[in-house]
């Protein structure tokens, strides 16, 4: 279904979020409590789910940034609003719901992370299909420091992305990975200068965005599958996923484009 309310009337809403583009089929976020080195709380997860579901429906929107300042990508979940939740409050926290919609985004997500991703804020940045990071970047999961243990994802992905033993002694140690680090362990996927960081984001997100949009989604989608399921249906998914695409237009343009040696016109067809 297509978006009742335009980009600008969206921004205009926003009090945590800053937009920028889109630009050549890219949309940049980014988080914006520098009060809080962007620490998430409940309304800048409300705002970014809404924004996500937004540029779901958008189809000139093919790709998107996530970044934050130069210091703080995000600092976690957002404490001081942790403090005041009881158990209860805890098992009704509409965070939850918050996170899964978040989680629900479908369309590539590539986040430009300098300074401290830490807690939530590392778990969102691994919410994302790519990290890119500026060499100040700090990746960890401190929660183990303050009496509670990680509780947006971050058991779950940071053991698939980095393997056992790093995943163990970040999440108990409570000690944060230096960019260099992460990107040795497969966490990221490219480090470079800070000032640079949200740039070299943009620019693989426009590489991507230049391509058909239904093969970018059944690619990711395969290659999310990875994480769910055994090689054997995992390779079925993927046959499934390669087969339906024959029945797409962009398929034949993509073909024809190369036959006839010029740039393709994908329509996302
Ligand atoms: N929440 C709220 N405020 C924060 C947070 C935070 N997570 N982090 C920093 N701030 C605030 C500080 O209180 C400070 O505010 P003020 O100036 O008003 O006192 C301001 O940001 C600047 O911070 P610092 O002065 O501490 O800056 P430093 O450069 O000295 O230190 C650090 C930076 C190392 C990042 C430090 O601020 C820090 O350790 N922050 C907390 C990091 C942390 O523990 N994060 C994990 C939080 S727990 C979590 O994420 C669990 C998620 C569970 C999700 C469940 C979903 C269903």
């Amino acid at each position: 279904m297509p978006n009742s309310i335009s980009l600008l009337s969206l921004i205009k809403t926003l009090t945590t979020l800053k937009i920028s583009g889109p630009d050549t089929g890219v949309l940049t976020v980014q988080l914006h409590r520098p009060e809080a080195l962007n620490a998430l709380n409940n309304a800048l997860l409300g705002e970014l789910a809404e924004l996500l579901e937004w540029v779901q429906q958008e189809p000139q929107i093919r790709a998107l940034v996530l970044t934050g300042s130069v210091k703080a990508f995000a600092a976690g979940a957002d404490l001081r609003e942790m403090a005041t939740l009881d158990a209860v409050a805890v098992m009704q926290d509409p965070r939850v719901e918050l996170w899964q919609r978040i989680q629900r985004f479908n369309k590539p997500l590539i986040a430009a992370v300098n300074g401290v991703a830490l807690g939530a804020g590392c778990e969102l940045a691994m919410q994302a299909d790519i990290i890119i990071a500026g060499d100040n970047a700090r990746f960890g999961q401190p929660e183990i420091k303050l009496g509670i243990m990680p509780g947006a994802g971050g058991t779950q992905r940071l053991i698939r992305a980095v393997g056992k033993s790093l995943a163990m002694q970040m999440v108990l140690s409570g000690e944060p990975i230096s960019a260099a680090r992460a990107q040795q362990a497969g966490l990221v996927s490219e480090v470079c200068i800070p000032e640079l960081c949200v740039e070299r984001a943009q620019q693989v997100a426009r590489q991507i965005a230049r391509n058909a949009p239904l093969a970018l989604q059944q690619a990711r989608e395969s290659l999310l599958k990875a994480f769910d399921t055994d090689l054997t249906t995992g390779l079925q998914y993927e046959r499934k996923a390669f087969t339906l695409l024959a029945a797409t237009a962009d398929r034949n343009e993509g073909i024809a484009a190369f036959i006839e040696k010029r740039q393709p016109h994908f329509t996302g067809k």
